[in-house]
């Protein structure tokens, strides 16, 4: 748990080239978000800070795509932004923009004084250049092969199927996203991080969870997959890695540096210094100091990120913000892992995703069913994903048959018995609790159930467990629901009053307590909770604390006498038509998924194209892992005439000793390559269903070995 004075939140910032969809939600934002609006309600100092990433050759490509400009592309994606962010209810405190003066000078002071402190390398060595567009390829100027996990379009600096940071150099088969052409090496100078020099500190921190041998985080809070992919990334080894790019766009290498001429930050560089940009413009604004929040060890610093992302936080960026000094490092980085929609990726380039923008437009006044179901299916420990029945189901069954079903009914019977005015009770009354007639209760006992079921909820937030947070919640709203069952008042009211005035004094608490603890999650509910108690919504200033305390000291969080209003329904149900619809949008607007997933035939070739091919039927007489990749066998083929090396990436379907023996189909003229230090020797044919199973290509069983296939 967290004691630090102060709290600095901050989520990825979003790269302003693509409209913002669920998936980002799930990432960075909405996790964030819950965990902010608590802390602010446990009255803590805490700043929410987020910008637009607005450097970079994501955004560069994007304007050549639209034939248009950097600036055009940005100014668009960043107001698109700040409407989906309102609109979702995302409450940063301040969000900045990377193409601001301000952070221009914030990053190019970290360049300067890194530089100055001989913290850079500078080095000359051969990058790939398309000499179509006269241009050197970096990040994403460049896709191919990766080389951890095979996924076929990986970037110049990251495999977004693995996660894997990448150079150019390591990629199999990089060809230029410009052109396409298959790129050349040229020399160029740039600055390196020797990342290789803060190996042992780095392993300290992350995996131990101690610096300078100083608890520095509490490491069982960390998640096990970012510490995990952390440490496979740390064991794998370090290199220095540039930090900057033949670019022009972007934040300049200071012109006094020399041989500064051309040169930009990279964009892993400057972005995440976006957040001490935005800390100070937040802080400006506020009449706060940044400082206090970057180079105060009383400040826990935490970033809130999707699972892509963790390298750059728990690494680069730590690397950078430890080579200026004086800053201080995360104390968390509660990553999440990825949301799929409907049984496949999102996917902006094949419009397989839900717009967050779409949603709001289309299902007005409906931002806290999209968060509930966000939050009931968010990737907090491994993938998930959102489908719209699922969706509908959640609102259906839990969010209009048990939370507001619930309210309605206190809200209904407090109106018709005591004409809206909160009766007194007496302290002696026994009711039933939630378990039913088991169970004797009284009022107070209740109060401190709630209490105890409270501060579960916030145990939960604490430690990032937003799920199980809300679910916690839905079920004080769950034994609600069932005192009011058990005690069954529309029945009693007429033999016994006295029970009733109990039952139903204790309701409306439970309500206050769900109107003011449901706010993080669902902040619009929270206030039209508030307005049907007739109570101050929530303004997040410190409204948990107060409620803990009340319920502490065996207080009603409000007294009897008070009229609360007349009901109104909190959420309504989704249509069976909604879903289909939706489902259909989706279908409809992603035709190119239609086609991707279905492998269309490629374009025909001649028979001389083909006949190039040499085609043979082997064996594998030798089958092993390849020492760190996951994904490939190295195998050894018998072609009767001589024998040889592939490396095939299919240790994720089979294990060496399944394939020993194997017969298959070789492509035996593929030139040679080496993948992972170990020369391959041609291809071994597989096929691929839709969940991406293989299967060996083979000749009938005994077939000799060697033979053409045509
Ligand atoms: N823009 C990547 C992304 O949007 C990147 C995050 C920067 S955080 C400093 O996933
Ligand atoms: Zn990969």
């Amino acid at each position: 748990m967290i004691n630090s004075k102060r709290i600095l939140v901050t989520s990825a910032l979003p790269y302003a080239n693509g409209p913002l969809h669920i998936g980002h939600l799930a990432g960075a934002y909405l996790s964030a978000d819950i965990y902010v609006r608590f802390q602010r309600m446990m009255d803590k100092d805490i700043a929410f800070i987020c910008g637009s990433d607005e450097n970079g050759a994501a955004i560069t490509i994007k304007a050549i795509k639209e034939k248009t400009t950097p600036k055009e592309i940005v100014d668009r994606y960043h107001e698109e932004f700040k409407e989906a962010f309102k609109g979702i209810g995302i409450s940063f405190d301040f969000y900045h923009r990377t193409s601001d003066p301000l952070h221009h000078e914030t990053s190019q002071e970290f360049f300067r004084n890194l530089h100055a402190q001989g913290k850079f390398q500078e080095k000359t060595s051969e990058q790939y250049y398309d000499s179509e567009a006269k241009q050197f390829l970096a990040d994403r100027y460049i896709k191919g092969t990766c080389p951890k996990c095979n996924h076929d379009s990986a970037y110049g600096d990251q495999c977004e199927n693995c996660g894997s940071a990448l150079s150019p150099t390591d990629l199999i088969n990089p060809l230029s996203t410009l052109t396409g052409a298959t790129p050349e090496l040229k020399e160029t100078t740039h600055w390196f991080l020797p990342l290789n020099e803060d190996e042992e500190w780095l392993k300290d921190w992350i995996i131990k969870g101690k610096l300078d041998g100083a608890d520095h985080h509490d490491p069982n809070q960390w998640k096990n997959h970012v510490v995990g992919q952390c440490k496979s990334w740390l064991d794998g080894g370090l290199h220095p890695r540039a930090m900057t790019r033949d670019l022009d766009w972007g934040v300049d290498v200071p012109q006094e540096i020399e041989g500064s001429e051309g040169k930009k930050l990279y964009v892993w560089m400057d972005a995440p210094i976006g957040y001490i940009s935005a800390t100070k413009a937040w802080a400006a604004e506020n009449g706060k100091d940044w400082k206090d929040y970057w180079q105060n060890e009383d400040t826990a610093l935490l970033h809130f990120i999707g699972k892509d992302n963790i390298v750059f936080h728990c690494i680069i960026f730590p690397s950078i913000l430890k080579a200026h000094g004086d800053y201080i490092l995360p104390t968390n980085v509660p990553a999440n892992q990825f949301m799929n929609l409907e049984g496949d990726k999102i996917s902006t380039s094949r419009n397989w995703a839900i717009w967050v923008n779409d949603y709001l437009k289309e299902l007005p006044g409906k931002e806290d069913e999209l968060r509930y179901f966000m939050i009931k299916a968010m990737p907090e420990q491994k993938d998930s994903e959102f489908t719209w029945s699922g969706y509908q189901e959640a609102i259906n069954n839990e969010l209009v048959n048990n939370l507001a079903n619930y309210v309605n009914r206190v809200v209904v019977l407090t109106n018709k018995y005591y004409e809206g005015v909160i009766p007194d009770f007496d302290e002696n009354q026994e009711i039933f609790g939630p378990v039913g007639e088991d169970e004797f209760a009284f009022h107070d006992s209740e109060m401190l159930r709630l209490y105890d079921d409270l501060a579960e909820v916030a145990d939960a937030i604490r430690a990032y467990e937003f799920r199980a947070a809300m679910n916690k919640l839905m079920e004080i709203s769950t034994k609600g629901n069932q005192i009011l069952q058990f005690n069954e008042p529309w029945k009693t009211i007429k033999e016994d009053e006295e029970k009733v005035k109990t039952v139903m004094n204790l309701s409306l608490q439970y309500v206050a307590g769900l109107a003011c603890a449901i706010r993080p999650f669902m902040p619009t509910a929270s206030d039209n909770m508030c307005k049907l108690l007739n109570i101050p919504t929530v303004t997040e200033k410190g409204e948990f604390v107060a409620m803990m305390d009340k319920l502490a000291m065996g207080e009603s969080l409000f007294e009897s006498g008070h009229k609360i209003s007349t009901a109104a329904h909190l959420f309504s149900r989704i249509e069976d038509e909604l879903v289909s619809e939706q489902k259909a949008k989706l279908q409809k607007s992603a035709p190119v998924a239609a086609v991707e997933t279905s492998n269309p035939i490629k374009e025909n070739i001649i028979f001389d194209d083909f006949v190039k091919i040499d085609f043979r039927t082997a064996k594998i007489v030798e089958a092993e892992k390849v020492p760190k990749a996951d994904k490939l066998l190295k195998l050894k083929l018998d072609l009767g005439f001589e024998q040889r090396t592939v490396v095939s990436g299919i240790a994720e379907h089979y294990k060496p000793e399944e394939v020993i023996g194997r017969e298959v189909t070789l492509v035996a003229n593929l030139a040679p390559r080496k993948i992972r230090g170990v020369e391959s020797q041609g291809m071994v044919l597989m096929a691929e269903n839709a969940e991406g199973k293989l299967s060996f290509v083979a000749p009938d069983k005994g077939w000799e070995n060697g033979m053409v296939v045509r």
